[in-house]
This record gives structure tokens, sequence and C-alpha cells, in this order.
């Protein structure tokens, strides 16, 4: 039998940062089909499977509704009002903040929450805390893409648009599992290769759905990226396959680059990447001479101790032939949270105010300070801590009190034995969230917001669009819109804020955020726009860099090769590579919650090649231990092609076989992102699953 929906609500899927178009049909007040919209140059209709089979967790029983205390962190969780919350909360930060400075306060924003709550949560940390010390999962993620990119290029944002793929005639996609990670983008990808005739070359360790696609799949060797495009760049300066009017007109530093890579032969990289030198010659003549080619990139670049250099090389290559501001080139970090991109245009990240305005610059505070009515000695003048920085701080007992809306360290962070440890040093945890996860349960206090399904505000993809989310259901209990109680707390921590809807605080952000400024609520109503739109009458940017650079000229950065900072040895001899699949979302809290996707994938697994498995006596099924020098886990074993032989790779989808025990916290200089992508780790049969 069809259902006849009650109501039919457009809005932005929540899930990843391609930021699908939705139709959720309700009946009532149940959520029972989702359609992919066709009005959009975003997925045209289509959706993967998250985005049609995963909202079952909007109406999980377990749903946070109501707030809850504890007297210790020995003691249980009871319901209490929101007075007792939010006065507990706003007494604890000012306790710290007055008693120990205001760099004694650390506060999360969240990727999963919209431009408007993150906006009014870092104004909150800062006009009112005084800190910069707020970040949020970017860190994680494409901290060095916007660390690399805003070195060479001045922006870091993706440079091309979605509907833009097809035009491509060869993409480059690197360290991006696409048909998982970003789906309805690799519908285009394949649309390219099938209907346009597109190539693509794969860079990438493992063997991905991408790989059927393939003109050139480089298996490299985790970790092995600078070496590898260092050598495509020397191919292409040796073989005159350089775009020399584009780099005399638009580029600055050719001679250094052209030096650094002078001993960089492809058989030097083909060495440590451990790939036939033929198969870098082949990828630097392919990518060099299409006439249009495209980057793309996702975590395998970017979560290295080299992760800022990974993005640097890739944009040389970009930059030595003229593969950028036009359409089907660019360089395109893929970003990963449905609104991890707007997150970092809001400011969540402690070296920048809304629109990267930097804090350390004096005319930037002087126009926050006045924007947000506050003295302008109240804004620090200084680059608050990164969220490794704050876990470190925090166990050294720098950091006494942590704010964290919409994300869950305790299974994301690299080296869950540490972050749990830093977690129960701070003298107060307040978490903000739609499930008890398993930060939340190590919290002080708990306050339960409300999912996208029930809020309204904006959502900011990953090429720049800007899309509305609009409300299908009502708050679960005595859930309240995270901006509702960002606001409720501003005013107990002093502020007057008086904001009566998501509309006006983007019409607040938009006066501070030059990206952003030609944008409303109201203008959104017809479809997203991609910033830049600095005026009520722009039609928004789909192609950045087309004339000029953001800095100007694009800067040549010459880099040298650095291994990974945990190399295998007799002890630890495997690489452990983690990762992602299809159906989960990051910790589960999500995706777990939604029957439909769990079914799927229900339990945890180590991928391993067959001749490592044979040589450790391991059949598929049956149950491994992984263990590295901080921790342990249990979990199926996978046999299978995929990863190479010598490396293993994990998921970080299931709390009960926590990959993050397993990763190391080294982090890139520059970024401060972790190297989840490489640690060393060994492989032991425990026995047979039963
Ligand atoms: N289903 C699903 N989709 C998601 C998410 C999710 O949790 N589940 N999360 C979202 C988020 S926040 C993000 S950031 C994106 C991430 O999207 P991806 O980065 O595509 O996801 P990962 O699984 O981390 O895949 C990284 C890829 O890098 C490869 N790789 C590993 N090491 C190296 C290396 O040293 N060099 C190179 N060149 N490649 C390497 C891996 O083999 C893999 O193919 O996905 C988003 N989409
Ligand atoms: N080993 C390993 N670890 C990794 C990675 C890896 O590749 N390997 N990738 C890293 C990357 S790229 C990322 S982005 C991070 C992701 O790390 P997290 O951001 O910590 O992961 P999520 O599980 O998406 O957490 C989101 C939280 O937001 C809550 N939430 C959802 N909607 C709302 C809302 O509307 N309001 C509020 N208040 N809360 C909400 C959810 O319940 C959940 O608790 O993980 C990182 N960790
Ligand atoms: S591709 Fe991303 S935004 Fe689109 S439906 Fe899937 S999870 Fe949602
Ligand atoms: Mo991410």
């Amino acid at each position: 039998m069809m259902l006849t929906a009650d109501r039919v609500v457009h809005t932005t899927c929540p899930y990843c940062g391609v930021g699908c178009q939705v139709d959720l049909h309700l009946k009532d007040g149940v959520i029972f089909r989702v359609n992919g919209r066709f009005d959009n140059e975003v997925n045209y209709g289509n959706l993967c499977v998250k985005g049609r089979f995963g909202y079952d967790y909007v109406h999980a029983p377990d749903r946070l509704r109501q707030p809850l205390m504890r007297a210790s962190r020995h003691s249980d969780f009871s319901p209490t009002t929101w007075d007792t919350a939010l006065n507990t909360i706003a007494q604890k930060l000012r306790h710290a903040r007055d008693t120990y400075g205001s760099d004694s306060v650390a506060v999360l924003v969240s990727a999963k929450c919209t431009n408007e709550e993150n906006y009014l949560l870092q104004k909150l940390t800062r006009a009112l805390l005084g800190t910069n010390n707020v970040d949020h999962c970017a860190r994680l993620c494409h901290s060095s893409s916007v660390a690399g990119l805003a070195i060479t290029l001045g922006s870091g944002a993706m440079t091309n648009s979605i509907s833009d793929i097809p035009q491509a005639r060869v993409l480059l996609v690197t360290g991006s599992n696409t048909t998982e990670a970003h789906p309805v983008i690799a519908l285009q990808m394949k649309k390219a290769i099938v209907q346009h005739g597109a190539k693509l070359i794969l860079i990438d360790p493992r063997h991905i759905g991408l790989t059927e696609y393939a003109t050139l799949h480089l298996r490299i060797k985790p970790g092995s990226d600078v070496a590898v495009f260092n050598a495509m760049a020397h191919v292409i300066i040796r073989e005159g396959w350089t775009d020399d009017a584009f780099i005399a007109a638009r580029t600055e530093n050719f001679d250094a680059l052209k030096e650094m890579v002078r001993n960089w032969t492809p058989e030097r990289a083909a060495a440590i990447a451990e790939v036939p030198a033929a198969q870098i010659v082949e990828a630097a003549r392919l990518y060099a001479t299409s006439g249009a080619s495209a980057i793309f990139w996702a975590m395998g670049i970017t979560q290295h101790i080299t992760g800022t250099d990974n993005v640097k090389v890739l944009s040389n290559l970009a930059l030595l032939t003229g593969n950028i501001g036009r359409p089907g080139t660019g360089v395109n970090p893929l970003r990963g949270q449905n609104n991890v991109q707007g997150a970092c245009d809001m400011g969540g990240l402690p070296n920048v105010f809304p629109g990267y305005q930097p804090v350390t610059s004096p005319e930037a505070r002087q126009k926050f300070a006045q924007a947000w009515a506050v003295p302008q000695e109240r804004l620090s003048d200084h680059v608050g801590l990164t969220i490794t920085e704050i876990m470190d701080h925090a166990l050294h007992g720098k950091i006494k009190a942590i704010f964290i809306m919409g994300e869950n360290p305790m299974l994301s962070d690299p080296n869950l034995n540490h972050v749990r440890q830093a977690l129960q040093a701070v003298d107060f945890l307040a978490v903000q969230d739609i499930f008890l996860n398993e930060t939340a349960q190590m919290a002080d206090v708990v306050l339960p917001a409300v999912s996208f399904a029930e809020k309204n505000g904006t959502f900011t993809n990953t090429e720049r669009r800007v899309q509305l989310v609009r409300p299908a259901l009502a708050p679960p209990g005595q859930a309240r819109q995270d901006w509702e109680i960002i606001t409720d707390l501003a005013n107990r921590l002093g502020a007057e804020w008086h904001y009566n809807s998501a509309a006006e605080i983007f019409a607040e952000m938009a006066t501070v955020t030059p990206q952003y400024a030609g944008i409303s609520h109201a203008r959104l109503e017809d479809g997203g726009i991609q910033w830049p739109c600095p005026t009520r009458d722009h039609p928004g940017t789909p192609i950045l860099h087309t004339v000029t650079f953001t800095r100007g000229k694009g800067l040549f950065e010459p880099i040298d090769y650095l291994p990974p900072s945990e190399g295998v040895d007799t002890e630890y001899p495997y690489i452990l590579s983690t990762g992602r699949i299809l159906f989960h979302w990051h910790g589960g809290t999500l995706s777990r919650r939604s029957p439909g996707l769990d079914v799927i994938a229900p339990e945890a697994e180590v991928e391993i090649h067959p001749s490592d498995a044979g040589r450790l006596g391991i059949a598929p099924g049956d149950l491994v231990r992984v263990s590295s020098r901080r921790g342990e886990v249990v979990a199926a074993a996978r046999v299978t092609r995929r990863s190479p032989v010598g490396t293993v790779f994990m998921t970080f989808h299931y709390a009960e076989a926590a990959a993050n025990l397993l990763t190391i916290d080294a982090v890139d200089p520059i970024a401060k992102i972790p190297e989840y992508k490489v640690c060393a780790v060994k492989v032991e049969r425990v026995g047979r699953e039963v």
C-alpha cells in the first residue's frame, strides 16, 4: 500500500558535505520516505543509501529529551531542569575563566550543526569567555587542506562545483574513497568517465569502488604522496608539459620548485611509493596534457603528519599546468561533514573570526568588538588551541572546563586512552548533543538539542553552497534548538542577546562575514548560493580564482618528502590505515541507530590481505586482536585484496572495537591534524567467531 504523506518538507541531507536536497515525507509525525529532489545542481534527484534510509535516528527512543546532571563523575545522571543545567554551566565556565584565566576554557563547535549555531557558539566563546580556544572536527579532517591552500592560493575551499565535474577531461582522485564517502559526487565522476570519455587517474593504496573506472591506479604505499607528486612535477617540467604562459602571468616561486623537484625522478619516488616509475610518468602525462584536469582529494591526503605538505604538492601540479580557474579543472578538497565548510566559515577555528579574518589582526578585533558590542580587550589577541592541543592541555591541568556541541571526541579523536584521561582530568565537562554519546557519558551536564529535522538554519556544502535546513518535526521532550540554548547560556554569562530566529542570526553574521554578505534566508528559498556572494544581487561564485588568486599570485611551494611518524618494525609489523564504509557514519551515533544501515554492516572488521592472513593463520571471519603501542581491539577478519600486503584497514564506526584506541596522536606541525592514516600495529588470531 502506498502511504500518502501528510506533509512533505524540502531540506538538506544531514550526513555528508555533498549537501543533497531531499524531500522528507511525513505521516503522523514520522519520516516514512525520503526522496532526492531534482530542482538543483547538487544531487539532480540522486541520493545515497544514508540520505535515503538513514533517518531512523531522528525517531530513536533514546534521543535526549531532558537536561541531565550528576553530582560527581562517579554517580549516575539524573534529569534536571533547564534552569539548573544552564546555571550550573554558566557558573562553572565563569569560575574557570575568573580563577584560571580565559584560556583555561575550551569550546568545540559542531560540523553537524548549522551556520547560525556555529556563529553563535564561537561568538559566545570569544566575546563572553574571552578565549580563542574554539575548534571542531575540521581539525581532524581538512585542516591541512585549509592551511595548505591558504598558503599557496590564499583560500582553502573547493575551487570548482559539483555540476562542473563532467566537463573535466581527466580526474585525478587521490586519498578519496569517493563512492563510499561522497557517493553522489562519485556519480558525477562516473558520468564524466562513462558518458563523456574522461580518464581517471586514481592514486590510493587500496582497491576501492573507483578502481573499476580508472585508466591508471597507482596503489602507492601509505604516506608516500609527496614523493609521488614531486616526481609528477619533475616529469611535467622535464617533458615541457608546463603551461608557461600561466606560470609567468599567475604564479611565483617557480624556480624554487624546479630546483626542489630536479632530483625527484620517477625512479626515486617509485622506490618509496612501491609502484612502477612508468605509472608515475603516465599519470603526469595524462594530468598535464588533457586540457582540463581536476584534482579531488580527501582524508588519504590530509590525515598525515605531512598533510599540509601533501596539499601543497597537489596545488603545485595545478599551478604548473594551469589547471585552475576554469570549468573542469581545479583543486577540490571534498569536505566531509554536512556543515564542516560552514563551521569553518563561521570562525569555529582558533585562529580566525567568521570569514577567515585573523584573530591576531587589530583591525579584525576592532571590527568584531564593535559588532558584538564588547570592549576590544575582551577579544583575545592570540591564536587559541586546536582540539588535539586542548586534550593535551586538559591532561596537564591547563584546560579546566570544556563545552562540546555535537562532536564525539571519545570515538573520533586519536589515541582514545589519552583522550579519556584528558576528559577525566578537567574540572567540568558539558555536552550539548542529541544522544548520550561516548563523550556525553563522561560529562557533568548534558543538554538535549534538536536534530536537523527539527530545526531551521543553513548548512554550507563542500562546493561552498549555502542551503536551507527546514523543520519537519517538533522537538522530542524538552529538547531545545541549539541556537536557543546558546543564547540562553550567553545571557547567563552576562550578555543581552535577543535573537528570535535563525534568519535573524544569519543576518547579523552576514554583516561581519564578507563571503556571505549578499546571502539571506529569504534569498535561499529559491535554492542554494555559492560563496563568495558579496552583494544582494550577486549570483554566487561557482568557480574560484578565475582571474587572480585570493592571495594575488599562486605560490609554488618546494616540499621535500618525510616518512610517516611511526614506521613498522618486528614488534608492530603492519601499517594500520583507518577510514569509512558507505553504510556508517563516524562513531556510529547516527547510522547505528538506523536499522536499515546497521543491518548491512553490523560488526567491526579488519581488512587483511590473503597473503598476510595466510602467514598469520587467519581465516575469513576469525576474531583477530589488533594492537599498537597505545591500545588494542578485537574484530572479525575480512580477508580481501582491497588493502595491499602489509597494510590492514579498519573503520572507526564501532564503539566496541574503537580503531582510535590504536591510532597515533602525532600531528602535522602546521595544521595539527592527526596521522589517522598510518600507524604500526600487530595482528594476532584470537579465535573463531561464534
Ligand atoms: N559513509 C560515510 N561517508 C562519509 C563519512 C562517514 O563517516 N561515512 N564521513 C565524512 C567525512 S567527515 C569525511 S572527512 C569524508 C572522508 O572521505 P574519504 O577521505 O574518502 O574517506 P576515508 O575512508 O577516510 O578514505 C580515505 C581514502 O584514502 C586512502 N588512503 C589511505 N592512506 C592514503 C595515503 O597515504 N595516500 C593516499 N593518496 N590515499 C590514502 C584510503 O585507501 C581511502 O580510499 O567522508 C565523509 N563521508
Ligand atoms: N581513526 C580515524 N578517526 C577519525 C577519522 C579517520 O579517518 N580515522 N576521521 C576524522 C574526521 S575526518 C572527522 S570529521 C571526525 C568526526 O568526528 P565527530 O564529529 O566527533 O563525529 P560524529 O559521530 O559525526 O559526531 C557528531 C555528533 O553530533 C551529534 N549531532 C548530530 N546532529 C546534531 C545536532 O543537530 N545538534 C547537536 N547538538 N548535536 C548533533 C551526534 O549525535 C554526534 O554525537 O572523526 C575523525 N576521526
Ligand atoms: S551523498 Fe551525502 S548528502 Fe547526499 S544523500 Fe549521501 S550522505 Fe546525504
Ligand atoms: Mo571529516
